[in-house]
């Protein structure tokens, strides 16, 4: 077998990649490349049919990789701005112009105080080279700001931390054993596929699915039960089936006795939610949440999987609390197919010292710097925030894997952040995407079929390797190899700044416990290898759990610690009835934009088919508040709140549950009619633990006809 870098012309070769997408499944891909013109071409994509998670199946979007690497806007060249900022006018300059500007100006600020840079970056690649390796050596090095990484995760990752002591669950494979599976927040169709083909398979087998969420999404429409709560009220859910378990003594005592802790404090504090209580703070039915309780506990083996739709509001940190204490409590983890899955991310020991460098944070003189943190989900704020001696000014933003004028919060602020003429900007992209548009410089990035990486999944127990299939696009660079360049410029001599890609991916997980045979080398001829746990993983079959007390933590003295309340509560969303009646009656409407399926969050909404089939950004109503609002299917609306306002094409369907109105996400802006998404009227509030964005805490109010732009 030919490899892809001695290739004749008429041989084709497969090389193994991963996808890189901010998508649990991380699949194995198999990129079938060939020698045109002296150029190694990718001609086609398929996932592995020999990795057990993807199980030779890619979802719709990444089936269409081709279309997207080989886009005719794809960025080719570094650009430099020549309009205003945000007109997104650009000429072509050469790496070698861009850089040595860039470093010369960085050079500048850090003379001043390096903290007036500030890195902003996410997951638009997974990969651990691609993604933080050099980059956060580059910023270390220079004692930038730091970046707290909240946009998604947070909440419910620290959450459950507390809880459980680590990130870990039933394996996706074994859903397919369940006999009930719970999708709690979670649109698996759309977002975890590979999941949900185990669920299907459970289902054959008699197994009964349930959705909670307030959505009839693709995944809920195919369960057996819909339980279509109000947003953010997960919490109180939770702790209503605690009541019922612990009422009617549906309970593990031996685990219990044996591997928790808090089972009393927590039983109080489940008294005080009744089912009428929570079906009213819900707004479902006290039977709901009856039979819910009665199927937890009569079903073996019952899995949760968790997810992000519920997180995504004030209280979205102790409902996922709530939510883990439920299998210790019935004793679910006892089986392989049992508990709750929310990430494996806990599983894979990142040697984040090796990769990252924090060490270079020791300054000139040897003693190191402690750097403002920045937190990602409020850098409208952070940007316009007048400055003090407290609040060192903004002057640079390097952007890297991330759109952030798309996907942050109350984008209006974000904008005109971003807008600040005394903002340098640099922005590592593949196209000129809403954030690109504001940059000084645009620097052309590979995309995963052009360089090496290693991908530490979340939602699978395979380290999943991708080798580089074609050469790179353009003059497009790897991420590392851009911020080793700038390294250099600036004089950066560390040796860690020469490593090469592979060296890094070698670096990146620690050979430790379950990595202990972790082997670069191997992985990358195989496409992945699995960490070392039995086939049947039953994490916490025995207890075990890595927290401070050994135990499930129902009962956290380390969140007491930190003055926050020690036993999972209820928080209720920030605009909502209870926490706010005054706004809720001026925008009595819940919106929630979770993702939409042929889009990545917002990477592949420039992706011609993939856009075709989502039509046009949309919102979601119940015939009930169509009807209250002389509201047409199909008309167009405004939807607006003090944040801002914007216009969608109604859909009116009870899909939406009454009370809340939809819309998918994350539309480039500058592809929507009115040049805006759904982050218009989403706010910067943050999570209760994690410190996280609260993007389904948003009240809105909608009217027919859109043609004033008053509101906002
Ligand atoms: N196709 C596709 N796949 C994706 C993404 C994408 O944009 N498109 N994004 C990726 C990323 S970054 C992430 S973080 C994950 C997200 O993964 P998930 O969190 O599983 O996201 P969704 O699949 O949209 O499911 C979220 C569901 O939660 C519901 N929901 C909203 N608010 C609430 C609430 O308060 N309570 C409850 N119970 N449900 C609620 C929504 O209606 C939606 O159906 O998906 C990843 N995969
Ligand atoms: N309203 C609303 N807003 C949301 C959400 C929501 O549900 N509703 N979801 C939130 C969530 S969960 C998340 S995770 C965030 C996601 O926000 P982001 O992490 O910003 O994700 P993307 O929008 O996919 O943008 C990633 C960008 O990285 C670029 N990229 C990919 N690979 C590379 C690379 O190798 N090098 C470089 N230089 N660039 C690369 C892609 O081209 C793309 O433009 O959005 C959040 N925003
Ligand atoms: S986005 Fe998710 S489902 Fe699609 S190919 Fe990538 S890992 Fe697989
Ligand atoms: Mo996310």
């Amino acid at each position: 077998m030919p490899d892809a870098d001695h290739l004749a012309p008429d041989q084709t070769v497969l090389v193994k990649a991963a996808c890189p997408h901010d998508c649990p499944d991380t699949c194995a891909m198999e990129v079938t490349v060939e020698q045109r013109g002296g150029k190694r071409v990718a001609i086609k994509v398929a996932g592995a049919a020999d990795h057990p998670p993807t199980a030779g199946v890619l979802c719709t979007k990444v089936s269409r990789y081709l279309e997207r690497t080989y886009h005719p806007d794809r960025l080719l060249h570094p650009m430099k701005r020549v309009g205003r900022k945000g007109e997104g006018r650009f000429e072509r300059v050469s790496w070698d112009s861009a850089l040595d500007d860039i470093a010369a100006r960085l050079k500048q600020i850090a003379a001043v105080d390096p903290q007036r840079i500030v890195p902003y970056s996410y997951a638009g690649t997974m990969g651990l080279v691609q993604g933080e390796s050099m980059a956060q050596r580059f910023f270390h090095k220079l004692g930038a700001s730091l970046l707290d990484r909240t946009i998604c995760a947070t909440a419910g990752a620290e959450a459950m931390t507390y809880t459980l002591g680590t990130r870990t669950g039933p394996q996706m494979e074994s859903f397919a054993d369940a006999r009930l599976i719970i999708f709690w927040g979670t649109n698996a169709i759309t977002s975890n596929l590979h999941l949900w083909t185990r669920a299907q398979e459970a289902k054959r087998r008699g197994a009964r699915l349930i959705a909670i969420d307030p959505y009839r999404s693709l995944t809920a429409e195919k369960c057996h039960q819909h339980i279509a709560l109000l947003p953010g009220t997960d919490g109180a859910l939770a702790l209503g089936l605690i009541h019922v378990l612990v009422r009617e003594n549906w309970l593990d005592h031996d685990y219990i006795a044996r591997h928790t802790l808090g089972f009393e404090p927590l039983a109080e504090r489940a008294a005080q939610f009744d089912p009428a209580r929570v079906a009213q703070l819900c707004g479902i039915t006290a039977a709901e949440v009856e039979q819910l309780a009665h199927d937890y506990w009569h079903t073996r083996p019952a899995a949760i999987r968790l997810n992000y739709g519920m997180q995504r509001a004030a209280g979205g940190g102790n409902a996922v609390r709530a939510v883990c204490c439920l299998p210790a409590l019935a004793g679910h983890w006892r089986d392989a197919a049992g508990g709750v899955l929310l990430s494996t991310s806990g599983m894979f020991p990142v040697d984040t010292q090796a990769l990252y460098r924090p060490d270079l944070l020791a300054g000139p003189d040897g003693r190191k710097r402690q750097p403002r943190t920045i937190n990602m989900s409020t850098i409208g704020h952070d940007l316009l925030r007048p400055a003090s001696s407290e609040h060192p000014p903004i002057d640079a933003l390097i952007v890297y894997n991330s759109n952030p004028v798309a996907v942050a919060p109350q984008s209006r602020e974000v904008a005109a952040g971003f807008a600040r003429e005394d903002l340098f900007t640099v922005v590592l992209e593949h196209f000129q995407t809403d954030t690109a548009d504001y940059a000084d410089y645009l620097l052309p990035a590979t995309t995963q079929l052009e360089h090496v990486d290693v991908v530490k999944p979340y939602g699978h127990l395979y380290v999943m390797a991708n080798n580089p299939a074609i050469d790179p696009v353009g003059e497009s660079l790897p991420n590392t190899e851009i911020f080793r360049r700038l390294a250099q410029r600036i004089g950066f001599t560390d040796a860690c700044f020469a490593d090469s890609d592979d060296a890094i991916a070698s670096q990146a997980i620690k050979r430790s416990g379950v990595t202990a045979h972790y082997d670069w080398e191997v992985a990358r001829r195989a496409g992945w290898q699995r960490i070392d746990v039995p086939t049947t993983y039953a994490p916490f079959a025995d207890g075990g759990f890595p927290t401070p007390s050994g135990k499930c933590e129902f009962y956290s003295q380390q969140l007491a610690d930190l003055g926050v309340d020690p036993l999972p509560a209820y928080v209720p969303p920030n605009e909502g009835p209870v926490s706010n009646p005054q706004l809720a009656a001026r925008y009595p409407l819940a919106m929630i934009s979770p993702p939409a399926r042929n889009f990545l969050n917002s990477t592949f909404v420039n992706v011609r088919s993939l856009r075709d089939t989502e039509g046009e950004p949309h919102l979601e109503i119940h015939p009930r508040d169509a009807a209250a609002r002389g509201i047409a299917d199909g008309s167009a609306v405004r939807v607006f709140n003090d944040r801002g306002t914007l216009t969608l094409r109604a859909r009116v369907t009870d899909r939406a549950r009454p009370g809340v109105v939809v819309g998918l996400s994350i539309w480039w802006k500058k592809l929507a009619h009115d040049r805006k998404n759904a982050n218009e009227l989403t706010g910067q509030a943050l999570t209760d633990i994690g410190r996280a964005a609260t993007f389904y805490d948003c009240l809105v109010q909608v009217e027919a006809g859109a043609t004033t732009s008053a509101g906002g």
